[in-house]
């Protein structure tokens, strides 16, 4: 059994990747690492590593001392958040892949890296994005993920690394806080809504944007991991969908289950990086190559998110 390593693993994503993966490996066949000292409750189960994924020495001794095989790196610095820091931005998501990668030519046998719909830009076709298509990113999130995805089919072409990766869109989930995102309104409407709060969302009422329940995400990541090499006809990055919504529709879904939430607009620069991204996702490589398939539509995503977060928020 490979033993496998999340960098990230205290996120939004790695959390319940991690959870996952030792259902299906192995608590103790899955080290999460992250930046704090120590991990999130939700993960505390398991092995857990402090660690700075810019620091090489650190990542290789934990390569070594747990005899790695498999890398999930997740660690990034996502689109709103990087508008605010872009040579940082820049320098982590870009450093740690190829970092990653180049452990991947003599000591790892498989890397799982994300990408994301922001690879796409203002003049990409913004209804059924095709997998191949113009990509002019203007953040630098979407710069970096667009560059890494490069990186991703060179280092498999060159060296035969397995590396193998997803173009999430807005990924919603109740366990972990997003942090940084311009999907993240998705998940922060949650929260209003059931603590009985008004929500003042910031991006305005049609902003169609492509998003995901979490469990779709770690189902597809899952599925992309475990198929076999030969299926792995894309090595940038597949593109992935589940369904499209603005934040008018997401709050009149919620309303069926809380007649007075209220939600007003206030768009702010978050409005400009998500007016760049596509409004739907074409994701028939992915659902061909491997037998990707979603199971979350707006509906069964708000009855989930409402079950499971209504006993955990603290109300006023
Ligand atoms: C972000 N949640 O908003 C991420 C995602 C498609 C968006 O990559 O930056």
């Amino acid at each position: 059994m490979d033993k496998i390593l999340i960098i990230g693993a205290c996120g939004q994503l790695g959390t319940e990747l991690t959870q996952r993966l030792r259902e299906l490996k192995g608590t103790e066949n899955v080290i999460a690492s992250d930046l704090r000292d120590e991990p999130i409750k939700l993960i505390a189960d398991g092995p857990y590593e402090k660690l700075d994924i810019m620091d090489k020495d650190a990542f290789h001794a934990i390569l070594g001392r747990y005899n790695i095989k498999q890398v999930y790196h997740l660690a990034a610095v996502l689109s709103a958040k990087g508008e605010q820091n872009p040579q940082f931005a820049w320098k982590l998501n870009m450093e740690s892949l190829l970092l990653v990668l180049e452990a991947g030519r003599d000591r790892l046998n498989k890397i799982y890296w994300p990408s994301s719909i922001a690879v796409f830009g203002p003049d990409t076709p913004k209804e059924n994005t095709p997998q191949n298509t113009v990509m002019s990113p203007n953040t630098v999130y979407g710069i970096s993920k667009l560059a890494g995805e490069r990186w991703c089919e060179y280092y498999f072409e060159k060296y035969g690394v397995d590396v193998r990766s997803l173009r999430y869109p807005g990924l919603i989930g109740y366990k972990a806080l997003p942090g940084g995102g311009t999907t993240d309104y998705a998940v922060d409407i949650f929260h209003k809504a059931i603590a009985g709060d008004d929500y003042e969302c910031f991006l305005s009422e049609n902003t169609m944007l492509p998003m995901m329940y979490m469990d779709d995400a770690v189902k597809a990541t899952i599925d992309l991991m475990e198929t076999d090499a030969a299926n792995v006809k894309v090595r940038s990055s597949y593109n992935l969908a589940a369904m499209s919504f603005t934040p008018k529709e997401i709050a009149s879904e919620i309303q069926k289950h809380y007649p007075d939430f209220k939600i007003t607009y206030k768009p702010d620069f978050r409005q400009k990086i998500a007016d760049s991204w596509p409004g739907s996702i074409d994701d028939s490589a992915a659902r061909n190559n491997w037998g990707w398939q979603h199971n979350f539509g707006l509906k069964e995503l708000t009855n989930t998110m409402i079950a499971n977060l209504k006993d955990t928020i603290v109300f006023d």
